[in-house]
């Protein structure tokens, strides 16, 4: 069985060192490697959701029958410098991710384990967190981005502040207060546009039907959009999820987010498009649960909201884990 390199993306025979590239490939690998995909805009909120997820993958173990560790000595070393040390310990956020850091597309690897009686399954998750900026032309996303195509799942993240009907919803309610809002994306790095090329990237040669590889579409930092949601909307009240997914907590969320979304994206663009894959998931999450202050500091330790709904989903849709 061929495995796809984390590293070159190459199909290539399981053994110790790839042979296209070179690297050193953990041994899990050859049971099986599933990468997902992260993508969103610049500022979107993607450095912090995967700092987050993976955390709570692992927090949440007992929950849901599992166990989640790093799968080499370098994701332990990238996952402590990059993303929990700031976050966890110095209750600071994180810095923007550069196109230029080459680190930032070192694949972060993890096993998770299931035990079911005395069998155990082995599945073997990638993550990357790409700069945003990669995602804003086509050159860039087929080039630089060619896990894409080798994706098990997606997660779209994006930022709803940056969509043009919710920022004319938060100036309606909190006048003059241009200022708190996130940067006004330009053309290129607009959301609907990034949607769109993602689109083009996955679909590659295929002409004809559906984009086959699920979709995860997330509004992140839902904290922030406090002032357009009530408590009763379903991503405030407790997950139902454990020991797998619960679909009832699922479609009631994700037609929530859905709708809100038609609502929220002024150019009707994304839930369009989106109707170009096969399997499509709307979820909210918050990687925070708060709005950091202007220096950078958090005003507490991260009180996430909901940050594994959309994982739980692909790892259903990826037959890993039950749904009821
Ligand atoms: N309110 C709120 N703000 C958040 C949350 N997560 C991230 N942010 C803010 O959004 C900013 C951007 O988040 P990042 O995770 O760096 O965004 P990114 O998508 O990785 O951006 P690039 O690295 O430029 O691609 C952060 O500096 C935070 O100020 C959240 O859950 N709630
Ligand atoms: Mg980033
Ligand atoms: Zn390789």
């Amino acid at each position: 069985m061929a495995i796809i390199c984390p590293y070159c993306f190459e199909s290539v025979a399981p053994s110790a060192r790839c042979s296209q590239c070179g690297e050193t490939l953990p041994s899990q690998l050859k049971l099986s490697n599933l990468m997902f995909s992260i993508v969103g805009s610049t500022e979107s909120g993607k450095s912090h959701y995967i700092a987050i997820l993976i955390e709570q993958m692992k927090r949440q173990a007992a929950r849901f029958g599992w166990s989640f560790h790093a799968a080499n000595d370098e994701t332990i070393n990238l996952y402590e410098r990059r993303f929990k040390r700031p976050l966890y310990e110095s209750l600071a956020t994180i810095d923007k991710t550069q196109t230029g850091d080459r680190e930032a597309r070192r694949p972060l690897i993890y096993t998770l384990c299931f035990f079911n009686g005395s069998q155990e399954q082995r599945a073997t998750l990638v993550f990357y967190d790409a700069a945003g900026e990669r995602f804003n032309s086509q050159d860039e996303i087929n080039r630089a981005t060619r896990y894409l195509y080798n994706s098990a799942g997606v997660i779209f993240l994006v930022d709803p502040l940056q969509m043009s009907e919710a920022r004319n919803l938060f100036l309606k309610r909190f006048p003059g207060e241009e200022k708190a809002l996130p940067e006004r994306p330009v053309d290129n790095a607009k959301v609907g546009n990034i949607f769109t090329r993602l689109i083009n990237a996955l679909q590659g040669r295929q002409l004809q039907g559906k984009i086959p590889v699920p979709i995860a579409i997330t509004l992140s930092k839902i904290d922030a959009l406090r002032f357009l949601l009530t408590d009763e909307a379903p991503v405030f009240l407790p997950p139902f999820h454990r020991g797998g997914l619960s679909l009832a907590d699922f479609r009631r969320n994700s037609d929530y987010f859905g709708n809100l979304l038609s609502v929220i994206d002024g150019d009707r663009e994304i839930v369009a498009n989106a109707r170009r894959f096969e399997r499509v998931g709307y979820f909210g999450v918050s990687a925070l649960g708060q709005n950091p202050q202007k220096t950078g500091r958090l005003q507490f330790k991260p009180r996430p909201i909901r940050p594994l709904d959309p994982m739980l989903w692909l790892l259903w849709q990826n037959g890993l884990i039950d749904g009821k």
